[in-house]
């Protein structure tokens, strides 16, 4: 007020002028908006070290059966067990950032006898406490096998440290058809619920390997939870604030509320974006855990032959809004060729279908157990995969509008028909 009306070289002028220039170099010595933001709302966030790991075994030889209670001490009926005592919150044997090998993975049997804990279908819960969470794991799956060692040797401790009782179960797509890493999961949660009750589902990328065990592969129990939101390949931060892909969980009723996955994304992006719309559609929310503890490694891969991106993804999820209560769960349809478990993982090998864009015929050598041969036919040169970054996804809400379009007759990918030979499948079943 005492400044008004007077001159530009008024002292108080000049006060305002110096504040303003000061406040500038705060604002970005401070690191602009976020580092702001981070000083004036005090962050309760965990720190960790990420640069002494501990390894990814260590406090494993702490597990075994507890002692067999004393003889006939008159406490219960003779030859019972005592029940065991529920495990502890958080878990002791946690150590925060644990180490990531990435090169030669050890060969199956190997990781077996560094696990003898775990059991047939890759099944495990702690030996001398109850459990207090159910989890099963379910990664969608075709032609990573190192991938999947590696997975297998870093996840089977880091879970055995959180005390939870967890299955791990690989959903494998048979056949040279085009990708479908959603409806797969849809098949995972389907089957993994047919064996037990499990209070949570997580949906696992082949690739991927958590870097700190505070990270806890549990269900958050009113929402949708997106674990992987700091990965090495986005360099520790979320690419974009709907971003859904890599590793998630959700409750069974939280899935059925959101009527699972889509069916119809075949091959690379978009049905992560799909899905988050679901979380949204069907009146939920996505919660994460803190950067400093959703911390990840992706191996460093190529795109996959079969998995070329998906030219439609946009075209879809522009109809999520109207496709969602009748695409998922309720119109899953599959056969499941084998079920076989394995001393690390379930293995269940599935036919999804073929990609409806693709055309008929065209995979010579894929056959089906007890059925027929296909018949021969001409296959075409693969051409290479575009590198992928993760996709924004249009608004949902705002695409909404726009969805009275009818489907465009899609005009054929040549690339698409690349499948053709590239994956080999000897039996269903056998991992190669
Ligand atoms: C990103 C997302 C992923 C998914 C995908 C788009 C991250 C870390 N992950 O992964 O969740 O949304 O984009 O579809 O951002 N797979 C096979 N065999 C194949 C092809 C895929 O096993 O031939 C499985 C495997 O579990 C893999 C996953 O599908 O991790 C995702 O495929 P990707 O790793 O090729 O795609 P990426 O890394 O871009
Ligand atoms: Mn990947």
């Amino acid at each position: 007020m005492a400044c008004y009306g007077r001159s530009l070289d008024s002292p108080c002028t000049l006060a305002l002028l110096v504040g303003f220039q000061f406040a500038f170099v705060l604002y970005f010595s401070l690191g602009g908006f976020r580092g702001l933001v981070s000083v004036l709302v005090h962050t309760t966030e965990p720190e960790f070290d990420y640069s002494r790991p501990h390894d990814v075994y260590t406090n494993l030889s702490h597990l075994g059966p507890p002692p067999p209670p004393p003889r006939n001490t008159g406490t219960g009926p003779p030859g019972t067990t005592p029940p065991l005592k529920e495990c502890q919150l958080p878990s002791p044997l946690l150590v925060g950032p644990v180490s990531v090998h990435l090169s030669a993975p050890l060969s199956l049997e190997e990781i077996r006898r560094r696990n003898p804990l775990v059991s047939p279908g890759g099944h495990y819960s702690p030996p001398d406490c109850e459990p207090r969470h159910h989890t099963a794991i379910v990664v969608p799956y075709r032609n990573r096998q190192t991938h999947l060692r590696t997975l297998l040797y870093h996840l089977h401790p880091f879970l055995q440290r959180q005390q939870i009782h967890y299955s791990i179960y690989i959903v494998q797509q048979w056949g040279n058809s085009t990708f479908n890493r959603a409806k797969l999961l849809n098949v995972g949660v389907r089957e993994a619920l047919r064996d037990e009750d499990w209070g949570c589902i997580f949906l696992h990328d082949v690739d991927l390997l958590p870097e700190n065990d505070h990270n806890t592969y549990t269900c958050h129990k009113q929402f949708p939870t997106h674990l992987s939101v700091a990965m090495d390949k986005f360099r520790y931060r979320l690419p974009y604030p709907q971003y859904f892909g890599g590793v998630s969980a959700v409750t069974p009723d939280q899935y059925m509320k959101m009527n699972g996955f889509p069916n119809h994304y075949w091959g690379w992006g978009g049905e992560d974006d799909d899905i988050a719309a679901r979380v949204r559609l069907s009146g939920m929310k996505i919660v994460r855990p803190p950067v400093a503890i959703g911390h990840y490694k992706m191996i460093k891969h190529k795109g996959d032959r079969g998995n070329e991106q998906n030219p439609r993804r946009f075209d879809l999820l522009k109809r999520t809004r109207l496709n969602w209560r009748s695409d998922g769960i309720n119109s899953l349809t599959y056969d499941l060729l084998s079920r076989e478990l394995e001393p690390l993982y379930t293995n269940l090998t599935v036919n999804i279908g073929e990609d409806p864009h693709l055309p008929l015929l065209k995979f010579p050598n894929q056959r089906r157990p007890g059925r027929p041969p296909a018949p021969k036919a001409a296959t075409r040169k693969a051409a290479g995969t575009p590198p992928k970054s993760p996709d924004k996804p249009p608004d949902v809400g705002t695409l909404a509008a726009n969805v009275t379009r009818p489907a465009e007759e899609e005009t054929r990918d040549p690339t698409h028909s690349a499948a053709a030979n590239q994956t080999t499948q000897a039996k269903p079943g056998v991992i190669k």
